[in-house]
């Protein structure tokens, strides 16, 4: 694999990392103002940048060995340049113009498995520039520009979620926030405990159509109920007199904020675990989100002993699976429930574990 210097043919002047993230809980929620609980993943982005020897930036993808070379005022680019620019482009909006730089990217994040690779890199990306151009740049600043890069930039009207995560979890800890304060807590993972996560394999297809499209119903199901957004619905019961499909869409934000709002009564790991099981159910039936090779992975691994539950995590329609599981098992639980899953056919990967 190329390095920055065999690239550029110089040294870099700055280097910085952010991880990926996986959701324990509190899915779909974040763009409806509501609470989620993520914690950061071993796997990392790197991004080292130094300046440019011209008037072009310079970006390179160590995975994708692509480069691509583009005037400072370019706004639409494809692909993880399309990050890489956009975090550029917004701190420059907030009234930080970045000279021309060569950058330079690898990432171990796995792409499109649900695990935030894109925020990973612009947390990446921004955390460089922070240190580069000395910016006076907090670390939410950091989640809350990433957040606007990737919306701006790349086209996805994500929430917050992901960025928070890359720029505050760690991957000791789980990390409750609640995303319309931005009011967070720093927890420890149930007792007993601690996580797999497996790749399904299967690509996330519709992930940006139907993630703009459950979006939409929801802000739809908020204006029928009279309320600024599904947090504010606090009673399930008060989402049954929707039409369907937003009675479901909103159902399940309803009910995953208040799962969320459980599991921060310190409660046991089988109680949490039951909460996972419960947030599958409400992703599949009433989010519509889940595809059959994740409902066959979680199933799986629900019916594995040690494994006090499991669900997709990320957006959906495709990507990986998180379970909670007793701690010291997670390795032979993994390989176990991999080993299952490609013998029903699929093309699973241990992520986490
Ligand atoms: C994607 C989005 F980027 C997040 O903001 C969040 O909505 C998540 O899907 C679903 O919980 O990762």
């Amino acid at each position: 694999m190329m390095d920055f210097q065999q690239i550029f043919q110089t040294k870099p002047d700055i280097e910085a990392s952010a991880p990926g993230r996986v959701n324990l809980l509190g899915e779909h929620t974040d763009y409806n103002d509501g609470f989620v609980l993520p914690t950061a993943i071993p796997q990392q982005t790197n991004v080292s940048i130094g300046y440019s020897p011209d008037d072009h930036h310079h970006f390179y993808s160590a995975e994708l060995e692509e480069r691509i070379d583009v005037e400072p005022t370019a706004t639409t680019l494809e692909g993880f340049a399309s990050y890489v620019n956009g975090c550029i482009q917004v701190l420059k909006q907030a009234g930080y113009e970045s000279p021309p730089v060569n950058v330079f990217v690898t990432s171990s994040v796995p792409i499109g498995s649900g695990l935030s690779s894109s925020a990973a890199l612009e947390v990446a990306t921004l955390r460089a520039l922070r240190s580069l151009l000395k910016l006076d740049l907090d670390d939410v600043q950091i989640a809350q520009l990433g957040q606007q890069a990737e919306i701006q930039y790349a086209g996805v009207s994500c929430g917050i979620l992901d960025q928070m995560a890359s720029s505050l979890a760690d991957t000791e800890h789980m990390l409750f926030l609640d995303t319309r304060t931005l009011d967070r807590q720093i927890l420890p993972f149930p007792a007993g405990a601690e996580i797999v996560v497996i790749d399904s394999g299967v690509a996330r297809s519709l992930a940006s159509s139907g993630y703009n499209q459950r979006r939409s119903e929801c802000e739809a199901a908020a204006r029928q109920l009279g309320v600024k957004a599904l947090r504010d619905i606090s009673d399930p019961q008060a989402v049954e007199a929707l039409p369907e499909p937003i009675r479901k869409r909103a159902r399940h934000v309803v009910t995953e904020d208040n799962r969320v709002l459980k599991a921060l009564d310190g409660v046991s790991a089988p109680v949490f675990g039951e909460l996972m099981n419960a947030s599958h159910v409400s992703l599949r039936d009433d989010y519509e989100v889940s595809v059959p090779a994740l409902d066959t992975l979680v199933e799986l691994l629900q019916g594995t002993p040690g494994v006090f539950g499991a669900r997709l995590t990320g957006a959906g329609f495709g990507g990986a699976c998180v379970a909670l599981v007793t701690l010291g098992e997670a390795h032979t639980i993994a390989q176990t429930v991999l080993d299952r899953y490609n013998a029903a056919g699929y093309n699973g990967q241990i992520l986490v574990d």
